[in-house]
C-alpha cells in the first residue's frame, strides 16, 4: 500500500480523497493555486505545497507543477479527483513514465474510452445495446445522409472527441443535414481539435441513467447498481438518486451484465461509470463510459456501504477487490449546492460565505469543503457542497430531504437550495415522472 498520496484536485472531491486516505493510514499532499490558500484542502492535508496562480491552467492542469510537488514531497501515487487532469491521457502517461502512479485508468484506456465513437463500436461489438447509428466515425456527408435514412430522423450529430453534451447537434429532416454536418464537423475541430463525427438516431425525452463499475488487476470487475441523473440543466447535473425508480430489478441486471461485459472485453481497472440513455420503454442504450470517480459517486456509496474512492486506492495499489453483497439497502439522493442564482438562470454567484450551517442528524451527508468566512473564488466550479440524503425508501428519503433544507443556511452567496426545495414540492419530481427535459419544462 502507498505512504503517501497526493491529490492533484482542490474543494470538495479533494477533501474527500484525504478523507478516505486518513482513514487508510496513508499520508496526503494538497496542491493549491494561489486562490485557494485558505481552503479545507489546504489545510486538512498532512503538506501543501502551492503550484502557481489562481488560473487552472497555470497551477490545477499544469503537469509539470503538480509532477514537481510530488517529487519534492515523495509521494507514491497521485489521485486526480474529477475534472482537471483526471481524464488527461498525457498525464497519466507521464505519471507512469516518472514512477508515480495514477490512480485512474492506463492513458490507453483514457484514449480509447475518450473517444467516443471508438468506445461504443467496442461495446456494440462485444454485445452490449448501443443506440442505432454509425458504427464509428462517419467520413463525410453524404455517409451521415445514408445512415439517417437507415434509422430515421430524427438523428443526432455528435463528436467523438466530445461527450457530455458538448459538440451535438439535432438534425430533423434530410434537408439540413449537409449543412449541420459541416458545422458540427467545424465546431468539433475547433472545440476540440479533432473533426471526427458520429451519427445516432435521436432518442426523445430519454432518462440518464449509469451503472458504477469497479474493475482490479485481477480481472474482476462488478456493478454496483445504477444511479438516475436525469435532472440535469445545460449538461449539469443537479439531483442525482439510487436506485433510478424507473428501473425495475430484470433493467438493473441487464444493465449491470452489459456494463461488466463492456468492461471486461477492455480489462478496465479502476472506477468507471457506464452511461446508457433509456427511453420509455426501459429501452437501454450505451453512450459513453466515463473514466473517473463521479461528482454523484457517494450516493453510491450509501446504499452499497462502501467505499469508492478506498476500492480506486486498493486496485491502483495492485490488490483485489472484495466481492461486497452488493444488494443496495435503502434509497439515496444527492442535491448539488452551488453558488448560482436560480431566480436568473443559475448565474454564477461567487463570493464571501458569511455564515454556513449544514443539516444533520440520521441519514444526512454532506461532502463540502465550505465554511463560515469562506469565499468562493469566481474561476472554479461553482459546487458549494453536496448534500446526500439516505432514507429507508425513495418517500422517507424526500421527507428527510426537506427537513434538510429546512436545517441548511447559507448567507452571502445565493445558492440551488431554493430551487431544490421546489423540486422536492413539484408533483411530477414525487411521482418519479421525469426525464432530461424536467428542468426546461418546470423551472421556464
Ligand atoms: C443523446 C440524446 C438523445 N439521443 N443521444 C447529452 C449528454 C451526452 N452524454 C449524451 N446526451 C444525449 N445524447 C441520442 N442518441 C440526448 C442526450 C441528452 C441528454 C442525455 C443525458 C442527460 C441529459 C441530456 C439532456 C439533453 C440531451
Amino acid at each position: 500500500m502507498f505512504n503517501k498520496i497526493l491529490i492533484a484536485n482542490r474543494g470538495e472531491i479533494a477533501l474527500r480523497v484525504i478523507r478516505t486516505c486518513k482513514e487508510m493510514g496513508i499520508k496526503t499532499v494538497a496542491v493549491y493555486s494561489e486562490a485557494d490558500r485558505d481552503s479545507m484542502h489546504t489545510m486538512f492535508a498532512d503538506e501543501a505545497v502551492c503550484i502557481g496562480p489562481y488560473s487552472s491552467s497555470e497551477s490545477y492542469l499544469k503537469i509539470p507543477n503538480i509532477l514537481s510537488a510530488a517529487s519534492i514531497t515523495g509521494a507514491e501515487a497521485i489521485h486526480p479527483g474529477y475534472g482537471f487532469l483526471a481524464e488527461n491521457a498525457e498525464f497519466s502517461e507521464i505519471c507512469e513514465e516518472s514512477n508515480i502512479k495514477f490512480i485512474g485508468p492506463s492513458p490507453d484506456m483514457i484514449r480509447k474510452m475518450g473517444d467516443k465513437a471508438f468506445a461504443k463500436s467496442t461495446m456494440r461489438k462485444v454485445g452490449v445495446p448501443v443506440v442505432p447509428g454509425s458504427d464509428g466515425v462517419i467520413s463525410n456527408a453524404d455517409e451521415a445522409k445514408k445512415i439517417a435514412e437507415e434509422v430515421g430522423y430524427p438523428v443526432l450529430l455528435k463528436a467523438s472527441a466530445g461527450g457530455g453534451g458538448k459538440g451535438m447537434r439535432i438534425v430533423k429532416a434530410e434537408s439540413e443535414l449537409h449543412k449541420q454536418f459541416q458545422a458540427a464537423s467545424n465546431e468539433a475541430q475547433a472545440a476540440f481539435g479533432n473533426p471526427d463525427m458520429y451519427l445516432e438516431k435521436f432518442i426523445e425525452n430519454p432518462r440518464h441513467v449509469e451503472i458504477q463499475i469497479m474493475g482490479d488487476s485481477h480481472g474482476n470487475v462488478y456493478a454496483y447498481g445504477e444511479r438516475d441523473c436525469s435532472i440535469q440543466r445545460r449538461h449539469q447535473k443537479l439531483i442525482e438518486e439510487t436506485p433510478s425508480p424507473i428501473i425495475s430489478s430484470a433493467t438493473r441486471e441487464k444493465m449491470e451484465k452489459a456494463a461488466i461485459l463492456g468492461a471486461k472485453s477492455v480489462n478496465y481497472e479502476g472506477a468507471g461509470t457506464v452511461e446508457f440513455l433509456v427511453d420509455k420503454y426501459q429501452n437501454f442504450y450505451f453512450i459513453e463510459m466515463n473514466t473517473r470517480i463521479q461528482v454523484e459517486h457517494p450516493i453510491t456509496e450509501m446504499v452499497q456501504n462502501i467505499d469508492l474512492i478506498k476500492n480506486q486506492i486498493i486496485v491502483a495499489s495492485g490488490g483485489e477487490i472484495e466481492d461486497p453483497p452488493r444488494v443496495p439497502i435503502g434509497h439515496c439522493f444527492e442535491f448539488r449546492i452551488n453558488a448560482e442564482d436560480p431566480d436568473f438562470n443559475f448565474r454564477p454567484s461567487p463570493g464571501k460565505i458569511e455564515m454556513i450551517h449544514f443539516p444533520g442528524g440520521f441519514g444526512i451527508r454532506n461532502d463540502s469543503h465550505a465554511y463560515s468566512g469562506y469565499t468562493i473564488p469566481p474561476y472554479y466550479d461553482s459546487l458549494i457542497g453536496k448534500l446526500i440524503v439516505w432514507g429507508v425508501d425513495r418517500s422517507h428519503a424526500i421527507s428527510r430531504a426537506k427537513r434538510a433544507f429546512e436545517e441548511f443556511l447559507i448567507k452571502g452567496v445565493k445558492t440551488t437550495i431554493p430551487f431544490h426545495q421546489k423540486v422536492l414540492e413539484n408533483k411530477d419530481f414525487l411521482n418519479s415522472n421525469y426525464d432530461t427535459s424536467f428542468i426546461e419544462k418546470n423551472f421556464k
